[in-house]
């Protein structure tokens, strides 16, 4: 089933006007690559500052900052599990993520909020997989979270909004 509040779209998730974005980063929480070095880029250096003061964060956990420089008011930065061929909870871990990032999304009021494709780039998770798992987890917090009133899954090329699109024709 489709619910009309689950988005997606092809673009960068630093232009984003959501009430959050979703940082897909790495335990330290001091930058990397991909979207994280981009989320860096373009909220500025006061990101990275508040995110020293947070300790690191371990995987499967979500941690809320201010977005500084960004379009969206707050950032929730979750450390997705490196794929390592499935057999390493890596399933309930990403799951986890979403959770997490939903807790906060809840706890904050916060209404609409926009996510990566946590783990799907560097750390390997095959993007089908992982797209079942962010929408069976969107469809949960909606389910239970009447204040969200829109989840945008950001697909960053093709291939992860093919992805997408199949996740959400299964029940
Ligand atoms: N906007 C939206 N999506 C993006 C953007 C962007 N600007 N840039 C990349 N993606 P990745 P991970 C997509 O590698 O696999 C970092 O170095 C990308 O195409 O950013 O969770 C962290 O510090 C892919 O679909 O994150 C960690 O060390 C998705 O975002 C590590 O990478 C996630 O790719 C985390 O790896």
């Amino acid at each position: 089933m489709t619910d009309s509040r689950i988005q997606l779209t092809e673009e960068d998730i630093t232009g984003i006007q959501a009430d959050a974005i979703v940082n897909a980063a790495n335990n330290s929480l001091l930058g990397g690559g991909g979207v994280d070095g981009a989320i860096h880029r373009v909220a500025g250096p006061e990101l990275l500052a508040q995110c020293r003061t947070l300790g690191g964060c371990p995987t499967g956990e979500a941690r809320i900052t201010k977005g500084y420089n960004l379009p969206a008011a707050w950032v929730i930065h979750t450390v997705g599990p490196v794929w390592r061929g499935g057999t390493q909870r890596e399933p309930e871990l990403l799951a986890r993520c979403y959770r997490n990032c939903f807790s906060l999304v809840r706890e904050h009021g916060l209404r609409s909020v926009a996510f990566p494709a946590i783990s799907t780039g560097v750390y390997g998770y095959p993007k089908e997989e992982a797209a079942r798992i962010a929408i069976q987890e969107a469809r949960r917090a909606l389910a239970e979270n009447e204040n969200l009133a829109r989840v945008l899954f950001v697909c960053f090329n093709s291939d992860t909004r093919l992805a997408y699109e199949k996740a959400l024709t299964e029940p």
